[in-house]
């Protein structure tokens, strides 16, 4: 039972840790955790179904938890008399009831809610104590010190410091073990005919869960995907058993076939954890140092290992720090003036374009696509295509269950649409169906020939390559990544380029828009 005039301690669906730092040091008599389920979260855009599922009974399970360990807290569901719909709201609500001495929040991910929360010392008569965020292992202030007066900032290299820092993969005398710092050559392999990938954990639904369910069936059935089966860990001993099979089962092959596509192949190799991760529920740091272990005792190589690392305190970190640097205006960037709107086809899956259908499939079914479906296959066609920036991100923050806009939005506006004109990227990752045949089985079975450049029945990314690289000659040429490759251009007769042009744009012509009303409510 708390005392009267309590610390308020709000902890929001993404901060389901229990060492979070505004729960550190903390006592339960002293303490009232407020927790949240709130209408302006769950339809800032209109969440894949299986994403509100997850957060909301993630957070019952967390807030169970919490209680079950003698803390008092104040659990708002989302049909709860009164819900005021908001955080503001339900912390006005809180301080109304509680009279709490003070709020201490730790720091919200996103730059929306932490706009918000920064209004709370204006608006609450007592005092409003803001916490970093210790669970990210480099701060914004070293991010910033880190990008000061680079031209550019190069993923690598903060990688490297950021081994440095944590130690993890450096040996005694400060070398990277093994005697290189990346090993991503060796992890472009193929998929191969004979890929058996182990099942990844499914978890079944609890009473919690389903009650959540039938709320989401309820609350939110047209949004996009399908409810059920949900199998998504929803607390830390779930996301634990999830980590666990990974690296029993999973990681020794993880490197080699990162890239790898499979049609129906939902999984792979790949961990499955960013859902937990980005939730709270297990610690990035913790999961490094288990990587690290794998290697320690042969159970997994050197290339698996530091690939996996490298995803998590390399480009995880680095993303986050990314979008603190340029919030607001990564929001609005867009460099390449993309101004069409995405096609209906990216919420239906109906196309026949082999390679997209499924990875939209795996979308709609697992509220996930891994990570290379998500760069060169939806994210190469946004790219080819010259959808705009705002249709793709809040396809992307609305479909996949690991989605928060720090994350979300680097990935999509700065890595796969290249809006900021190459402050993340060196070049635009933008590719030919060849690309796409080398690392998946798509092509065999698709109605479009990968093979044929032009025409009826050419496969969209063959002309889309190259009226995408025409179109943006000017920014592009003189990048000296890209310059070669208007040299190939040039050399091909004028009818051959016409004919690239004439077949990307009866591609673009035939593209139906979709309805806005899919990812947002009017
Ligand atoms: P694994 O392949 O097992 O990788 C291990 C971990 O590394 C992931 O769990 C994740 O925490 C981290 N990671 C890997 N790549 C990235 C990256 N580029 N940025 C940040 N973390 C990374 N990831 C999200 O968590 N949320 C998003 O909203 C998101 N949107 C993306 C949008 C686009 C356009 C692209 C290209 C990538 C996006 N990613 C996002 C990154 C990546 O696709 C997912 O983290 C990954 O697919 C999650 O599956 P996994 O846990 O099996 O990852
Ligand atoms: C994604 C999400 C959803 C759908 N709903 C809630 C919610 O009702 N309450 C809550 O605390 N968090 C939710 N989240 C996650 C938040 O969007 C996320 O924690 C913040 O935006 C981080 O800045
Ligand atoms: Fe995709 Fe083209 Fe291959 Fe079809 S042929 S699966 S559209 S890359």
């Amino acid at each position: 039972m708390a005392c009267e005039n309590p610390i308020l301690v709000p902890i929001l669906g993404d901060q389901l840790t229990r060492t979070l730092p505004s729960l550190r040091g903390r006592t339960k008599d002293d303490t009232v955790i407020l927790m949240m389920e709130v209408w302006d979260e769950a339809t800032y855009v209109k969440h894949h179904k299986q994403k509100i599922v997850l957060l909301f009974s993630a957070m019952r399970h967390f807030a169970a938890d919490l209680c079950y360990a003698g803390w008092s807290v104040d659990y708002i569901k989302l049909d709860d008399d009164g819900n005021s719909g908001s955080f503001t709201g339900e912390v006005a609500r809180a301080v109304e009831r509680r009279d709490p001495r003070a709020i201490q929040i730790t720091e919200a991910s996103e730059w929306r809610v932490q706009q918000a929360i920064e209004e709370w010392p204006d608006k609450f008569a007592c005092d409003v104590e803001i916490l970093p965020d210790d669970r990210f292992l480099c701060s914004h202030q070293e991010f910033r010190d880190w990008a000061e007066d680079r031209k550019h900032l190069t993923m690598e290299h903060f990688y490297r410091e950021m081994r440095r820092k944590t130690g993890i993969l450096i040996t005694g005398d400060g070398k990277p073990e093994g005697g290189d710092w990346n090993y991503d050559k060796q992890n472009r392999e193929p998929p191969k005919e004979e890929m058996d990938p182990p099942p990844v954990p499914k978890f079944e639904p609890d009473a919690i869960t389903r009650e959540v369910i039938e709320l989401v069936a309820d609350e939110f059935g047209d949004h996009f995907g399908d409810l059920e089966p949900f199998c998504w860990p929803v607390t830390r001993d779930e996301a634990e058993k999830a980590a666990d099979a990974f690296f029993a089962e999973r990681i020794e092959k993880f490197g080699p076939y990162q890239d790898a596509m499979v049609h129906g192949e939902d999984d792979m190799y790949h961990s499955m954890l960013s859902t937990s991760i980005n939730c709270g529920l297990l610690d990035p740091l913790e999961l490094c140092q288990r990587a690290e272990q794998a290697y320690k005792d042969g159970k997994a190589p050197i290339n698996s290992v530091e690939g996996f690392i490298r995803q998590i305190i390399g480009w995880r970190e680095y993303i986050r720090g990314f979008y603190w640097l340029h919030m607001p205006g990564l929001e609005s960037d867009n460099k390449l003036n993309a101004q069409r709107a995405l096609p209906e086809f990216f919420w239906t899956g109906e196309t026949d374009m082999r390679c997209l259908s499924d990875c939209i499939r795996s979308t709609r079914q697992n509220a996930h696509a891994h990570h290379i479906q998500r760069l060169m296959v939806l994210g190469n066609f946004c790219l080819l295509a010259g959808i705009n920036p705002r249709d793709v991100q809040d396809w992307y923050l609305a479909v996949y269950a690991d989605a928060y806009q720090w994350v979300e939005l680097p990935n999509v506006s700065a890595m796969i649409l290249y809006t900021d004109g190459g402050k993340l990227a060196t070049k635009p990752y933008a590719a030919s169906g060849n690309y796409i045949n080398r690392m998946s089985n798509y092509c065999k079975d698709c109605t479009y020939s990968v093979s044929k450049k032009t025409g009826e029945g050419a496969c969209p990314f063959n002309p889309l390559y190259w009226h995408f690289m025409d179109r943006h000659r000017d920014r592009l040429e003189s990048n000296r990544r890209v310059g070669r490759i208007y040299s190939n251009w040039d050399r091909m007769d004028d009818d051959k380029k016409q004919a690239y042009l004439d077949s990307a744009q009866n591609f673009l012509d035939s593209l139906t828009s979709a309805d806005k009303s899919w990812a947002r409510n009017e």
